[in-house]
């Protein structure tokens, strides 16, 4: 396979006019016809005629109306063409019944649908199939299905087609098309400057009753986006299409937003909490790409961080607005610090904005999604509310219609405030997550901050330069009463000092205060310190780390002493923390949460010891087991208090309630032998209490009965179906995980090709520290089966999950051998696809 470098990029030599497309869908045999107007590009140097194209039947081809014979290549086509505008029209046919990758046109029970991002519409037709050549695509599609979607506004229909015009200039990876037998969930939405825009989620019959969140969930984030950024919705239609196969949550598409039905699809029955907020965020998000994605695109994917950051961080400040920007940015953090610093500190590490790549389609990652929006958030932080806005606002005036790259970006912020951003923006280029370490002293009333940055190599660069780092500092005195509000600091140097002077007495620091920036803090003050934030700090993340840093420490002690019990003070802050009912609910669950097992094994790794899984899991186990007896004085009432007598409602507080619920409900089937988590299980109303409650039963090994009695009830819905094949391995004794994923997998039910289906057995398994790290590699063979079998039918999924094998590095010598030895086999596998041989051999390194 080919590496591609950003810094080979040339200006593409044709631009596109316009676009026509007529499809004649039949499963086996569609043909797509397409009339294109080229032209010169005036701004690149003449270059030979080449059209994308793969898996393509080329039945004709003309140019100004006089057939050609294009030279056909493995990658597309060439021509010989007129050194000035043209019309090229092409047929192709194309089989969407075969297509299991479900990538370019493709079918998902009998529905018709696409995925183009990054590189599918070249499976469609013959075309430049890259972001930074737009053209105003018209669409036909005849077919006997009775709903036919395109991009943009419809045009005219009649019996059998659909004609559809999208005046807006696009990128091919933003064409879509769907036909199928669907109804529609519709709605209206007046913009802001007083224009109808109609509103439809199309599914299949039996869904329609799980629309309605999804659709005031679009509302909720057209009028944010309209209130908060000025940009308000540019067609007569939006349409929403729920679709069961799917890479991937969602897709942008222009008009058409195609959808993973778990993105979309929910009611209180079905969807847990976490499934509301989910669907909410995802909705919202591929509705924010309007503005930073398809009315500004990439100019090319290496850029894939502009778009994806910048929507990022608009959907969790559309979250955080709507539901507390507390709670969402300890969750945000949360990912941060077990997702993307994983990545970063493993094999797999890539700069936010990568410089080469083999696969596209493996760049969809938590470090250029979420680092990428944490990039973002920094910049905010630094220039200000007023500035970030000035230098939005110039962002859309400069760049509409465009496809942009991060220099264009971040010269808005330096034209809008003045700010300098050359050396932020190695942030973009330099890969791996800084390491901070602080040290202070106090005399004569000057308090001094010695902060030094430190970021270690990671794969291809092994020398790092200093950051441009906003630390938010905020300073205490010993009642808790602030000295010094949240200020930001900018940490530029390898290492700096912050000094404060006229200070009656010393403070108490309080360092990166909202995980002002996505680094490590490496440097841990004393317990004592710590206790006092977790009870003072007016900053709730860093109130929350504390008790989290504590948490964290403490099981670490107990894991390098092989076992024990949480020392008191650990279980008084706890105890203080979740019976503080001035506290919100969510806090206090995100508080009552310890440590993953990744996290503690990151953490020990860190500190250059070896983790056994097996062991962190017992021991977190037993820390569980002595909270739930220290504490059982106030866990029935804490229970009791967290039920809800109102109408359920998918709402913050009501979730912040069940969260707690279910966090205690865990510590009370440590003792009761399961009789509240059987009695959850039986009265359950929703999905969030009855799958917490099959979980706690299913943990403390009850669970068989309720895990029959939630497959006889839900057996006809695939969603939650997922549920019950994910649960019963994530909850599985370590002994019995990869035994429960294998006799799962032979259940008739496991419909593996459905990548949520595969998703929710081998995601599980290797998400199962203690178990898919079983010391015999048993958990890496099931997994490495799986995969050798999925990647000739869907390598982008196959490829996404060998990720599971990231933490590789980590362990001891046997169990690094076992997986070389699984990722060798998976590499050494006649026929594998390119997605899946760069992730392996990136592993492998
Ligand atoms: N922009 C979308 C990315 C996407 C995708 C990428 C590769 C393969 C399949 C895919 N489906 C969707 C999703 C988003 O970030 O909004
Ligand atoms: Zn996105």
């Amino acid at each position: 396979p080919q590496t591609i470098y950003l810094a080979d990029y040339m200006a593409p030599g044709w631009l596109v006019e316009s676009v026509h497309l007529t499809f004649r869908l039949a499963p086996q045999a569609t043909r797509v016809l397409s009339r294109i107007a080229f032209r010169p590009n005036p701004d690149s140097p003449r270059q030979p005629f080449f059209l994308h194209g793969e898996d393509l039947r080329l039945i004709a081809a003309s140019i100004d109306g006089t057939p050609v014979t294009p030279q056909l290549t493995a990658t597309g086509l060439t021509c010989d063409v007129p050194d000035a505008p043209f019309v090229w029209e092409a047929e192709v046919e194309i089989a969407p019944a075969d297509n299991t990758v479900l990538e370019g046109l493709y079918m998902s029970n009998g529905m018709y649908c696409t995925q183009c991002e990054a590189e599918g519409f070249r499976k469609i037709t013959y075309y430049p199939d890259r972001p930074d050549v737009m053209g105003v695509y018209t669409v036909r599609i005849e077919s006997d299905l009775p709903v036919l979607l395109s991009n943009g506004n419809p045009v005219a229909s009649g019996d059998g087609w659909a004609e559809w015009h999208d005046p807006w200039p696009k990128p091919s990876y933003l064409f879509a098309l769907v036909a199928g037998d669907l109804v529609a969930h519709h709605d209206t939405f007046t913009t802001m400057d007083d224009r109808t825009v109609d509103l439809n989620i199309w599914v299949r019959a039996p869904d329609l009753d799980k629309c309605g969140f999804g659709m005031g969930a679009l509302k909720r984030a057209m009028i944010w986006d309209e209130q908060t950024y000025g940009r308000a919705y540019d067609l007569d239609v939006f349409n929403i299409v729920a679709v069961d196969d799917f890479n991937m949550g969602a897709m942008e598409n222009k008009g058409l937003n195609i959808f993973n039905s778990s993105a979309v699809l929910a009611n209180q029955a079905t969807s847990t909490d976490a499934d509301f907020q989910r669907v909410e965020a995802i909705i919202a998000h591929e509705y924010f790409h309007n503005w930073t994605g398809n009315r500004i695109t990439c100019r090319d994917w290496f850029q894939l961080c502009l778009k994806e950051g910048l929507t990022v961080f608009r959907d969790q400040s559309f979250t955080g607005d709507l539901h507390g920007h507390a709670v969402k940015r300890i969750e945000d953090a949360l990912v941060m610090r077990n997702r993307q610093f994983q990545e970063d500190a493993g094999p797999l590490s890539h700069p936010v904005r990568p410089d080469s790549f083999v696969e596209i389609n493996n760049f969809y990652t938590v470090t250029v999604y979420e680092k990428g929006a944490e990039l973002v958030g920094m910049l905010k932080r630094l220039v200000g509310d007023d500035g970030y806005r000035a230098a939005l606002d110039l962002y859309f005036d400069r760049h509409d219609g465009q496809a942009a790259t991060i220099e264009d970006w971040l010269a808005c912020f330096t034209d809008a405030t003045g700010r300098d951003l050359t050396q932020f923006k190695r942030w973009y280029e330099q890969a791996g997550t800084p390491r901070l370490t602080v040290r202070d002293d106090f005399k004569d009333g000057t308090y001094s901050l010695h902060i030094a940055q430190e970021t270690p190599p990671t794969p291809g660069q092994p020398e790092k330069l200093p950051l441009h780092i906003p630390v938010a500092l905020g300073l205490l005195d010993d009642t808790g009463a602030e000295v010094l509000p949240t200020t930001m600091l900018e940490l530029t140097g390898a290492s700096q000092t912050f000094t404060f002077d006229n200070l009656a007495a010393r403070p108490i620091p309080s360092i990166l205060r909202g995980f002002s920036a996505p680094v490590i803090v490496a440097s841990t003050p004393p317990a004592g310190e710590r206790a006092f934030l977790l009870a003072h700090d007016t900053d709730p993340f860093n109130r929350w780390d504390a008790g989290r840093s504590l948490a964290r420490d403490m099981l670490l002690d107990l894991i390098r002493q092989d076992g024990g019990a949480p020392d008191a003070g650990y279980l008084d802050g706890l105890r203080a923390t979740l019976t503080d009912s001035g506290l919100d609910p969510a806090f206090r669950a995100l508080v009552a949460q310890l440590p993953s097992e990744t996290d503690l094994a990151i953490a020990l790794a860190a500190a250059g010891e070896t983790p056994d899984p097996l062991q962190i899991h017992r021991v977190r186990q037993d820390v569980r087991r002595h909270t739930a007896e220290a504490l059982s004085d106030i866990l029935p009432r804490l229970y009791a208090d967290m039920q809800i007598q109102s109408p359920f409602a998918p709402d913050a507080l009501q979730g912040g309630q069940r969260a707690l619920g279910n966090a205690i409900l865990m510590l009370l089937s440590e003792r009761d032998g399961g009789a509240a988590a059987q009695a959850q299980f039986d009265g359950a109303d929703n999905m969030t209490q009855q799958l917490a409650a099959l979980g706690a039963l299913l943990h403390i090994g009850k669970g068989e009965d309720a895990a029959a009695r939630f497959h006889d009830q839900w057996q006809d819905d695939r969603l939650v179906l997922n549920k019950w094949f994910g649960i019963q391995i994530t909850m599985a004794a370590p002994e019995e995980a990869v035994d429960t994923a294998a006799r799962l997998t032979r259940h008739s039910d496991f419909l593996w090709k459905n990548p949520n289906r595969f998703r929710s057995v081998m995601g599980a398994l290797s998400a199962h520290p203690a178990g898919f790290h079983r010391a015999d590699g048993a958990g890496y063979a099931l997994l490495a089966d799986w995969l050798i079998r999925l990647d000739p039918l869907n390598p982008q999924t196959t490829a996404r999950m060998v990720a599971g094998f990231d933490g590789l590095r980590r362990y001891d010598a046997d169990r690094q051998a076992l997986i070389r030895r699984e990722l060798r086999r998976i590499a050494d596998t006649q026929g594998l696809s390119p997605d899946t041989t760069e992730m392996v051999t990136r592993l492998l390194q």
